[in-house]
């Protein structure tokens, strides 16, 4: 795959076919060595599961959970002959590193866990009932994004008996992620087979330009055999309302903008031979102006939070009606955004947000960053951004692209390192939206690249990791930290902030972990924020309580969700629903 590989999302339409390959698969576990025969031949061992999910919790067995190492997936299936143009495998996301076979010829090996990846299928390759084997890795390590720890063997060597003793068996192979969410894995997104025309539009770019009362429309298109394609644009009644072709502007005239909590979504249909495709886009502007972050030219204060894409049993697959579910709790709440934390999050999310108004910042799957990844995985980076962006960019809910989250930005060579990927960014998005890399860095006087971004992003968890139970301590480092961010007159944003709280644990006066010491933080560091004008946003962190690897910080996961894992309020839910229904949209900070 190319720097930034086009990849229109699958839609079926009166040129193109469209197949889903979801739904119960053959499974087996691997091993570390990849086994080739588990991907020629039908597996003779296997289990049942269902696909688009982690594997991870689908069966009451640690063997499936802890895995580490390669699994194989299998389906068979049979195609009528109906047309002679294209046929496309797409895999919308395999976590993290996997290998497809077609009736046991290799087709694609793809790395990264988050965004697709597909291919051609030659027409001869096809028979009845065909074997499409998916092999999938899970490992992680220095050179993967995200990243994983090394072996830990710190205690080891130590000479103390608990680690003398271990020592001697061998302690079994397992993932130490480098970053606080399960390392869920398997095909996470929809398989699907699409038809397309030999001649066929491979790419569509929709960028737009408000002039007084109207919009000028540029499409441009990628066409497999060249030459330029028609288009019409449609309004949200599909009513037709320009037309021309890719590459010459078109003008729509008294546009309607796409606001947030007031989404209008135009079409585009592009007709290239006898191919078409209909791409969704917005009228809207994004800048960043002084310490503003401007939407439609009025200053946005964000509201809303980090999320997962986390839920029972399907672990990280696709969950499409919790993420209406999602979305709804959040309107309820009178949230306006949420970060994509710590990965690409599903296309079919994005479109969602893009028709429900929700504003979001689209993050790479780059967590876990420290000094000595920096070398390994530059090339991985740069990849994982150009190709978030070519997938990413005509969505008009994406307000914002964030590089990574949390990397080592006390390094000295942090900033050489996050300055071209700066750029890189800013280069490959035909929208030019801002660039942040969010940042926790508890010696933020030394942090030269939060503050070299378009808006400075800061987690920070005073009351809690530092000063934890002390609310005036907190308080007092929280303002300290705003006075130093303030001279640079940048629009500085919280990304994360947070308190774990286990649903039902209620205290008076409130102590950590129970749901009033929540809600009694986020009061506080909200009294701080709320006296800052350059601040343009608050995401609490979590939306909901999420799984992570098992560790004495963890009870069942991270708890600091305002809902539970299965979407019940907490108190602080309450607590935000009220202060951000007061809260408007744009222009509450001067
Ligand atoms: C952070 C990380 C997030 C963690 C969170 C926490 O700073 O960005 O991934 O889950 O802290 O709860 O510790």
């Amino acid at each position: 795959m190319g720097m930034g590989d086009f990849m229109l999302f699958p839609q079926m339409n009166s040129s193109r076919l469209l197949l889903k390959l979801d739904g119960i698969w053959n499974f087996a576990l691997g091993s570390v060595d990849f086994d080739e025969n588990c991907c020629s031949e039908p597996l003779n061992q296997c289990e049942k599961m269902y696909v688009p999910a982690s594997y991870n919790d689908q069966k009451a067995d640690a063997r499936f959970r802890d895995h580490f190492g390669w699994v194989y997936y299998q389906t068979q299936f049979s195609l009528p002959a109906l047309f002679d143009g294209r046929l496309v495998l797409r895999f919308c996301a395999v976590t993290h590193h996997c290998r497809v076979y077609l009736n046991g010829v290799k087709l694609m090996e793809h790395s990264g866990g988050f965004l697709p990846f597909e291919c051609e299928i030659a027409h001869d390759l096809l028979r009845d009932g065909n074997l499409l084997s998916v092999a999938v890795d899970n490992r992680i390590d220095t050179t993967t994004l995200p990243v994983g720890n090394e072996y830990q063997q710190a205690m080891f060597g130590s000479g103390l008996p608990a680690f003398e003793s271990v020592r001697k068996t061998e302690i079994k192979p397992q993932n130490y992620p480098n970053f606080d969410f399960f390392n869920y894995s398997g095909i996470h997104r929809s398989v699907w087979i699409y038809t397309t025309p030999k001649a066929y539009i491979d790419d569509i770019t929709v960028t737009t330009e408000i002039e007084g009362a109207d919009a000028r429309v540029t499409v441009s298109a990628a066409l497999s055999a060249g030459g330029s394609a028609a288009v019409t644009i449609l309004d949200a009644n599909d009513c037709e309302i320009a037309r021309g072709s890719t590459d010459t502007p078109l003008i729509i005239k008294n546009a309607t903008l796409w606001q947030p909590g007031a989404a209008y979504l135009y079409t585009a249909k592009v007709v290239y031979q006898s191919d078409c495709y209909l791409q969704k886009f917005g009228v809207r502007s994004v800048a960043v102006s002084g310490d503003k972050f401007l939407i439609n030219g009025r200053p946005f204060y964000f509201k809303g939070f980090g999320k997962h894409e986390d839920s029972e049993t399907l672990g990280r697959g696709i969950n499409e009606a919790q993420n209406i579910r999602d979305l709804s709790l959040m309107k309820w709440m009178g949230a306006n955004s949420f970060r994509t934390s710590h990965y690409p999050y599903s296309e079919e999310m994005l479109a969602l947000c893009d028709e429900e108004g929700i504003v979001v910042i689209a993050e790479t799957p780059a967590v876990g960053l420290n000094r000595n990844s920096y070398t390994k995985i530059a090339a991985t980076h740069r990849q994982v951004i150009c190709d978030m962006i070519a997938r990413d960019k005509n969505h008009p809910s994406i307000v914002m692209w964030s590089l990574a989250n949390e990397p080592d930005t006390e390094d000295e060579n942090a900033y050489d390192y996050f300055a071209p990927l700066y750029t890189l960014a800013h280069d490959c998005d035909p929208q030019d939206r801002p660039v942040t890399t969010v940042v926790c860095n508890n010696n933020y006087i030394k942090d030269r690249t939060a503050t070299a971004m378009d808006v400075i992003c800061i987690n920070r968890y005073y009351g809690w990791y530092i000063f934890g139970g002390d609310l005036d301590a907190a308080q007092q480092a929280m303002t300290a930290e705003m006075e130093y961010f303030r001279q640079f007159k940048k629009p500085l944003m919280m990304t994360e902030y947070g308190a774990d709280a286990i649903s039902g644990l209620h205290q008076n006066p409130p102590t950590m972990f129970s749901e009033e010491y929540q809600e009694a933080y986020y009061r506080c560091m909200n009294s701080v924020l709320d006296k800052y004008d350059f601040v343009i946003g608050e995401h609490a962190w979590n939306f909901a309580d999420f799984q992570t690897v098992q560790g004495t910080m963890r009870a069942d996961g991270n708890k600091k969700g305002i809902f539970t894992r299965d979407r019940r309020p907490k108190l602080a839910a309450h607590y935000f629903r009220t202060r951000w229904s007061a809260i408007p949209d744009f222009d509450y900070k001067k």
